[in-house]
């Protein structure tokens, strides 16, 4: 098992995009913990559909709001890969089951500390729109490094800003790094919709928010490439650095 990741994830991309062979590895796959969501439990795909829909018009009126909040004349510049039949949009479900206490340290350091469940990252889309049971364990990462707890709230979504829309904003919106931690009595739930664009979306800063005294920071590239990137390299380390401008490249 994946020591960063105690959690249980279950993986649904839209059913209808399953290709046979895709369908006959999945099934192939049930007894591992990334399995298709709708396979293992074809009675709650249509809820999860709906879900997936709301978040999705969710995440997108998000982004409208956002590209206004910019003064980018084209509001729906960020919605749009999103909208687009080919995103790649997934929705996650992590399951964190109690760690037991295991107490055997000699020294009196309290040994019973939350365990990680899901290890310090950034999400690499564009945008994150999670829930979770009325258990804690989510954390997010403030600039000094401080580690702050999100309070648990069933009734409450917590968005986080990916690392896509921190390269479509030319660094003005920040991919938060987070982690969730498991503890000893109770089980967390989270659902996490990752809002992604089309693998061949090329990801760009809209013109208007570039200026001489703001140069561009990343280099362009595809969502296909970031995702080709970012699986080379670990769950925590920083993958936007691949594609930051070096000095002398930047252009206003
Ligand atoms: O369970 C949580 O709150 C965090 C989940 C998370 O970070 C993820 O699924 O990427």
């Amino acid at each position: 098992m994946d020591k960063a990741n105690l959690g249980t994830s279950f993986r649904q991309i839209t059913p209808q995009k399953f290709s046979e062979q895709q369908l006959e590895k999945a099934k192939e796959k049930q007894s591992s913990r990334v399995v298709f969501f709708s396979l293992v439990f074809p009675e709650h795909s249509s809820a999860v559909s709906a879900y997936i829909e709301a978040v999705r018009e969710l995440a997108c009126e998000l982004l409208d709001l956002l590209a206004e909040g910019l003064w980018v004349p084209d509001r729906s510049v960020f919605s749009r890969l999103i909208r687009d039949v080919d995103s790649d949009s997934i929705i996650r479900l992590n399951h964190y089951p109690p760690m037991p206490m295991l107490c055997q340290d000699k020294d009196s350091s309290p040994c019973n500390q939350n365990k990680v469940g899901f290890g310090e990252h950034s999400d690499p889309q564009i945008l994150t729109i999670l829930r979770s049971n009325d258990v804690g364990g989510l954390q997010i990462s403030l600039n000094d490094g401080a580690w702050v707890p999100v309070t648990p709230d069933p009734a409450t979504f917590c968005v986080n800003v990916g690392d896509l829309l921190q390269a479509m904003t030319n660094g003005r919106f920040v991919s938060v790094r987070h982690k969730a931690l498991t503890n000893s009595y109770k089980s967390r739930m989270s659902m996490a919709y990752f809002a992604a664009p089309p693998p061949d979306a090329r990801i760009t800063v809209p013109p208007e928010m570039i200026s001489p005294t703001k140069p561009a920071l990343y280099k362009p590239f595809t969502w296909a490439e970031f995702k080709k990137a970012a699986f080379a390299l670990r769950l925590g380390d920083s993958r936007l650095g691949l594609f930051r401008m070096e000095c002398d490249e930047q252009v206003a």
